[in-house]
């Protein structure tokens, strides 16, 4: 039986530039920084505080949040401020915006196909335990998804939900057997168009009983897959149709990791927009339908509508300019974006010495935190080891403003902040020979 869930990062989209420096000229170095560990001290206390109600601006799911009770300085945290600013925007429960219109679109395509069995959730809270959040999803105890370095901690036992999965089992537990779950859910990740550290996923499930899979002949793993499969192509037909016959889109089924996964093809690039499986039995058994088969998906609207409505720059979605939001019409699936703009990017690359805790998740979270969404993609261009075993790597940094052009001036300022903070907060040291040649 397929394992549902694996929370390996895969992304068949974009291949960046290859090593592009190759011959530059390495100076020894004699102050290389100590490596501090990055995993934090898991002893304090669970202090659930967000369980209670606090006087605080967000209201989210019948929970009340206040800013410290998701930000805080303490080595159990590891939530930016950047992040806290976007709880609570709830695109997907706005019905002009594209992710919300794309909800409702599936929405429709549930209701109608199977008599509004499915019971709807959009409003529960993005805040869970680690419990929900991979325990009871049967994430292994050693899964990388569980990391500091991927996982927004609220504390020690508190996460920023990382998907909507997360909710599968409450609602197995409260009797549901039919179920959409759509949220936001929050990943420390890499940088590019297809890649935002909080992003929107839909989750369906769907639980059958003896009776409906016995007649067919069928086990009950190949009855729940073929059905999962019914289910999603008629929701690409749905979502599609006009699309793929004119612009040659294609739907696969094809095998990752331990789920499977489907992807669109467009424009010669596979774009992964969700996983899905024949549930682990485990799961439902836990939660008290033993003698059940279920499936479920986890889809990601963002990349969905990307394709949909022809948004080039998962950024967009959080744009509040007019030109971008009043393209988009509650229940109108068929508009196309017409970007409004091209500025140009701004290029900046940047070279330091490595360290044992450095990861590109922590380097993102720091540009991140100083250029906001006007940093467009950071990639890795060149990777290079010295004699004494020292790890140089070089990263480029690409600025674009989706709303404006960028001025030399507050370019040079992002960068030159990006590279105090690379330093003191990541304790990483800068190779400076190449950066002065680099003209920042
Ligand atoms: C999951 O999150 C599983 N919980 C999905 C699932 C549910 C599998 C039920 C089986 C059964 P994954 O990590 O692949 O899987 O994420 C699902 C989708 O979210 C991806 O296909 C992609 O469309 C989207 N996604 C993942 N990371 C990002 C990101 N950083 N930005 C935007 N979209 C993302
Ligand atoms: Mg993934």
């Amino acid at each position: 039986m397929a394992t549902a869930f694996s929370l390996a990062h895969y992304t068949l989209f974009s291949l960046r530039t290859s090593s592009l420096f190759l011959h530059r000229r390495r100076n020894a170095f004699n102050h290389f920084s100590v490596p501090f560990s990055s995993s934090s001290s898991l002893s304090t206390t669970d202090k659930r505080k967000w369980r209670r109600p606090v006087v605080s601006i967000l209201e989210l799911g019948g929970v009340k949040i206040a800013k410290d009770d998701v930000v805080r300085d303490d080595p159990t945290n590891n939530v930016p401020d950047t992040i806290f600013s976007k709880l609570g925007m709830q695109l997907h429960r706005r019905n002009q915006h594209p992710i919300g219109i794309l909800k409702n679109a599936i929405y429709e395509y549930f209701d109608t196909n199977f008599s509004s069995k499915f019971d709807k959730f959009d409003d529960l809270c993005p805040l869970v335990s680690v419990k929900q959040n991979f325990d009871d999803v049967l994430v292994p105890a050693d899964h990388v998804s569980r990391s500091y370095n991927d996982t927004y901690y609220v504390d020690s036992q508190t996460v920023l939900r990382c998907h909507t999965s997360a909710h599968q089992a409450e609602l197995l537990r409260e009797g549901h057997t039919h179920f959409l779950v759509t949220g936001d859910v929050y990943r420390r990740d890499s940088i590019d168009s297809t890649h935002y550290p909080v992003f929107h996923q839909m989750e369906g499930f769907r639980v059958f009983s003896p009776d409906e899979w016995e007649p067919s002949g069928l086990d009950a793993t190949s009855y729940a897959a073929e059905d999962l499969k019914k289910c999603l192509e008629g929701l690409a037909r749905h979502l599609f149709e006009g699309d793929i016959v004119k612009f040659g889109k294609q739907l696969k089924y094809v095998h990752h990791f331990e789920y499977l996964g489907y992807e669109f093809n467009v424009k010669e690039n596979w774009l992964e927009v969700l996983g899905c499986g024949v549930t682990e039995q485990e799961i439902l058994r836990r939660n008290g339908r033993p003698d059940n088969v279920a499936w479920a998906f986890g889809l990601g609207l963002e990349r969905l509508a990307m394709v949909l409505f022809d948004i080039p720059d998962i950024r967009l979605f959080w744009s509040n300019d007019e030109r971008f939001i009043s393209q988009f019409c509650s229940g109108q699936l068929g508009i196309k974006f017409k970007p409004f703009s091209k500025y140009p990017p701004c290029y900046k690359d940047m070279s330091f010495w490595i360290n044992e805790s450095f990861t590109e998740n922590n380097l993102c979270e720091v540009i991140r935190g100083v250029a906001g969404d006007l940093v467009e993609e950071v990639s890795l261009i060149d990777n290079f080891t010295n004699k004494k075993g020292m790890t140089s790597h070089c990263y480029r940094i690409a600025y674009r403003s989706m709303e404006r052009s960028l001025t030399d001036e507050e370019i040079n300022d992002l960068q030159w902040n990006v590279r105090e903070q690379v330093q003191n907060k990541l304790n990483l040291v800068l190779d400076e020979t190449f950066l002065a040649s680099q003209n920042v």
